[in-house]
């Protein structure tokens, strides 16, 4: 009888396995379009709170001197600034840039040691020379340079190795593109020079060469974060290319977020939009903070010195402490702050940036709880420094260290266990009637000394 059995279960095993291939071959799977809330696609960008912006090219090389003549400005504008014919900028910039000492772990290493959760690389800039292999001009890394090494490959397989998001900085504006020049500006876009020229050639530049390369840039290098859009301004992009192309990309990748300069909406250098309806999914406020906090979602973008692209003549270097007060002070606000970097010809950082980076990712490491996934609090901006809030925890950063060692906190605030992140173990002791904080004598770190009050 046992016998019989196992040789019946046997039978029905092989019938039920084959029922499943035949249901398996008849099945249509139909893949359901890859619907995503805004909120969702945000949520990994709000988090984050802290990016590295890396402004690297060709004009790393002159970093923005020529022949004595020091640019104005930004490095990365030297081909305009210092007037260079397209030709001599191939020549004199392009065909010498060469950094052989570029090492993309190393600047993933640094970035993640800072705190820093994305990063965005300038795949193409102003001048129009591309740091990836592209396959719709030779005016590339491969073929204009003696480099002959993919920049933004080895960028996002390093980003994708080190568990942070890749994202990619893309120029509307092209000095070097032919369809992109005007005939009434003898090299360039118009939009620098003229904000009421048109270029009638721009559509062209538009359809044949500005989608195609944001397609293979999404195509060719995995996941992409942000697409981090620029020179938005010129009179040549409309509104119309900026909603198409934002629709594009998310038809392609639907969990990238696009910034507002994607479209025409973008209210100068604060960098919120203007009234209307425009395409973008987050402000960009540039070298500066918005005074209060803004209820929408905004990234601050900053320079270390003065310079975007790498300019050894401008030492005018924030502090670390400014740097991390900043930091505290955007995400206090509800933003995100997005601090560049611009790597030298030979593809370093910069010695003052990488003591900057290594500064604050000594902060970070203690008080990242008050900076990641934290927002803005409900109450008023303290004197002595910012709050930020998370979890119905309340993070109080002390920039100012009271010389009474009191720390005087918002009446509306009902602590029920106060701590310092620096010295997790020790509760600090509060006096309700005066609603302050007795501190330790002196602040365990000057840029900020953070507090966390649990309610
Ligand atoms: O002209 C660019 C500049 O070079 C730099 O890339 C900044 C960074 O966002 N954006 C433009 C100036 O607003």
């Amino acid at each position: 009888m046992k016998k019989v059995a196992n040789y019946l279960w046997v039978a029905l095993v092989l019938f039920g396995a084959a029922c499943q291939q035949k249901a398996k071959e008849e099945k249509v799977i139909i893949e359901e379009p890859v619907v995503i809330s805004d909120d969702e696609r945000m949520q990994w960008w709000r988090d984050a709170g802290f990016g590295m912006f890396i402004h690297w090219g060709a004009y790393a090389v002159p970093g923005g001197e020529r022949n004595g003549e020091i640019c104005k400005g930004g490095a990365e504008w030297i081909m305009d600034k210092l007037d260079y014919t397209i030709e001599d900028y191939e020549k004199e910039v392009v065909a010498q840039f060469n950094p052989t000492k570029f090492d993309a772990d190393a600047w993933v290493a640094m970035a993640k040691d800072a705190g820093m959760k994305y990063i965005v690389l300038t795949s193409k800039h102003h001048d129009g020379f591309c740091l990836w292999d592209s396959e719709v001009t030779d005016y590339d890394i491969m073929e204009a340079s003696p480099f002959k090494r993919d920049i933004v490959k080895e960028l996002a397989e390093a980003c994708k190795k080190g568990g942070i998001k890749f994202c990619f900085y893309h120029s509307i504006v092209d000095w070097h593109h032919p369809e992109a020049q005007a005939p009434l500006y003898p090299n360039y876009n118009v939009g620098q020079k003229d904000s009421t020229a048109f270029n009638p050639e721009f559509p062209k530049y538009y359809e044949n060469y500005l989608k195609p390369q944001v397609r293979e840039l999404l195509t060719k290098y995995g996941d992409i974060g942000v697409v981090w859009f620029d020179g938005d301004w010129i009179p040549d992009y409309t509104t119309e290319m900026g909603k198409e192309m934002y629709n594009m990309i998310l038809e392609m990748q639907p969990r990238t977020i696009v910034n507002n300069r994607v479209d025409k909406g973008r209210n100068g250098m604060e960098g919120m939009d203007m009234e209307g309806n425009y395409a973008g999914d987050f402000g960009t406020p540039e070298q500066e903070i918005p005074a209060t906090g803004i209820d929408a979602d905004w990234e601050s973008c900053m320079t270390m010195n003065g310079s975007w692209g790498y300019k050894p003549s401008d030492t005018n270097w924030k502090s670390s402490e400014v740097l991390i007060q900043n930091l505290v002070d955007i995400v206090s606000k509800g933003g995100n702050f997005l601090l560049n970097i611009g790597p030298d010809p030979q593809g370093l950082f910069p010695q003052e940036s990488v003591e900057r980076l290594a500064d604050m990712g000594k902060w970070t490491k203690v008080n990242g709880e008050s900076i990641y996934g934290a927002k803005a609090s409900p109450y008023d901006r303290p004197e002595w420094g910012r709050y930020t809030a998370k979890d119905g925890v309340i993070y109080a950063h002390i920039f100012e260290w009271p010389a009474n060692g009191r720390l005087a906190i918002n009446t509306d605030i009902k602590p029920s266990k106060m701590s310092l992140l620096a010295d997790p173990g020790v509760e600090l002791e509060w006096d309700v009637e005066q609603s302050q904080v007795v501190l330790p004598t002196s602040a365990l770190d000057s840029s900020a000394t953070v507090i966390k009050i649990e309610l």
